[in-house]
């Protein structure tokens, strides 16, 4: 029996599978989760090669590892679409099953339903979750508009919110904090496997960039109302999709990013708009150089090759794309995020549609890390895509901004086709879009005057009505699979909420 006993464990230790298993067990996989603040996927070179940003950090984790085409926030019911993103990256549940409560009012119709939106909700939050497993958990972020009662969970937590020109007032010191962290932790020589939420309150407005990288965006910290910021050459271009005015109302009237933001308030003029973008630039490549900074730390301590790195935002932002300025819209340039991944195991160089939300992050890091998901999570493991066992883990994606008037936006998307739908203003705005992202990645609408006939909105072309139809059904179906309180006017439906 002991002969036999000694056998088997030496077969289970010749067997790759086994020594591979043991390693892990050993050292478990830190995790480096990068996220900032209002940036779209197409300001990075990473996604429009035409960029002028200079990112080189980001533009190497890419090259080492995944980059995501299709990565998607599932969107917002409130104006500060950062707070539902950032509930859904800390607890993995759909956009209609977060809290949502504020002072007594319920954003959220569902959050006060204990069967959609559990009341021990934060117990099963991402640091709480590593926090059990035995990981050291850090933070560094913006104060406000995100998820207090997870975010508090932290055990190391240092957050202010810095969108300043200068090292103490900017991204300089959310690297701080990171570095400070790493270097309590070599310090010390603490083994134990680290989560670190990496986030930046930059490149959200205000975008005081520092002058050095103002200068060379030839941008500047613009703030009489009364007047134009200079022209420079050095700005970048006006986005392919620019257009002075959005052909109708988006529905939230007041809303402050599209009319109170300082620099551009409610002009879209292009001197605003290049100016503004050169700003976006400068809070963004400075971002970028305290990634490099944290890069370079994990390097000298070992780390790095058993870090698992994700780069991300909270939602995009239009910037004079389509006449808009802020995040509460759903055209690609702000329903999607930025997403790359870096790690053991991940192929370097690939690129993936992924189509993956970010409330897929939290069971794709408890995939990764070995740990069991907790059942409130209602996102997806994106693990086979990072192995490069899949491309994609979903067909359907569904956005919303319900934070101005009911019911809002809302979008959906399959293969090349995506549908937005707008009913705002007590029904004075309905409105439905269909694009071929295949052939109108940039969402040309009419008043681009595009020559080629799919650069254009094609829901009421009747070439593609019955794509239209089949589009329509999908958003309908993913409104009722998500618990999507309202419906549109011609959706058919008898739900009280639908008309007001
Ligand atoms: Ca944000
Ligand atoms: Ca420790």
């Amino acid at each position: 029996m002991l002969l036999w006993g000694i056998a088997v464990a030496a077969l289970l230790q010749s067997s790759p599978l086994r020594a591979a298993d043991e390693a892990s067990t050993k050292k478990r996989p830190n995790f480096l989760f990068i996220i900032v603040d209002d940036q779209s996927p197409f300001d990075l070179k990473v996604y429009d090669p035409k960029s002028t940003l200079d990112t080189p950090n980001i533009d190497r984790l890419a090259a080492q590892g995944m980059v995501f085409d299709g990565a998607y926030h599932m969107g917002a019911f409130v104006g500060a679409v950062c707070t539902p993103s950032r509930h859904m990256v800390m607890c993995g549940r759909t956009v209609w099953h977060l809290p949502g409560k504020r002072r007594g009012k319920l954003l959220n119709p569902n959050a006060d339903d204990p069967k959609l939106v559990p009341p021990d909700l934060a117990q099963y939050t991402m640091p709480a979750i590593f926090n059990r497993a035995g990981y050291d958990t850090m933070r560094t972020c913006k104060n406000g508009n995100s998820y207090e009662a997870a975010n508090k969970l932290f055990t190391v937590r240092h957050d202010a919110t810095k969108r300043g020109g200068t090292d103490q007032s900017g991204s300089v010191w959310h690297g701080d904090q990171v570095l400070d962290y790493l270097n309590e932790r070599e310090q010390a020589k603490d083994d134990d496997p680290f989560l670190i939420y990496f986030g930046f309150s930059h490149p959200h407005d205000t975008r005081d960039g520092t002058p050095e990288l103002l200068k060379k965006y030839g941008a500047v910290n613009h703030t009489d109302k009364n007047s134009l910021p200079p022209a420079d050459p050095k700005q970048p271009k006006l986005p392919p999709n620019y257009l002075e005015k959005h052909p109708f109302h988006h529905g939230h009237p007041n809303l402050r990013d599209e009319v109170a933001v300082s620099g551009v308030w409610e002009k879209r003029d292009e001197r605003t708009i290049r100016n503004e973008l050169g700003r976006e630039f400068a809070c963004s490549e400075n971002i970028d150089k305290q990634i490099g900074r944290v890069l370079q730390k994990l390097d000298a301590m070992g780390e790095l090759d058993n870090t698992y790195i994700f780069y991300t935002s909270d939602h995009g932002i239009a910037i004079g794309r389509h006449g808009l300025q802020g995040k509460q819209n759903l055209y690609e340039h702000t329903w999607r995020v930025p997403f790359i991944a870096k790690g053991p195991g991940i192929k370097a160089g690939s690129r993936v549609q992924g189509n993956i939300y970010l409330l897929d992050v939290l069971p794709t890091l408890c995939d990764l890390a070995g740990i069991k998901t907790p059942k409130t999570v209602e996102g997806e493991s994106f693990k086979p895509v990072l192995d490069g066992k899949e491309s994609a883990i979903r067909d359907v994606l569904y956005g919303v901004y319900c934070g101005g008037t009911k019911p809002g936006m809302r979008s959906v998307k399959k293969g090349d086709w995506k549908l937005i739908k707008y009913d705002v203003l007590d029904g004075k705005v309905r409105e439905t879009q269909m694009f071929n992202l295949a052939k109108n990645p940039h969402e040309y609408l009419p008043e681009h005057q595009r020559d080629n006939p799919l650069e254009t909105d094609l829901a009421e072309d009747p070439k593609y009505k019955e794509k239209r139809a089949e589009m329509e059904a999908l958003l309908l179906a993913e409104m009722e699979r998500l618990d999507d309180p309202y419906r549109f006017w011609d959706q058919g439906s008898t739900d009280t909420k639908s008309t007001k």
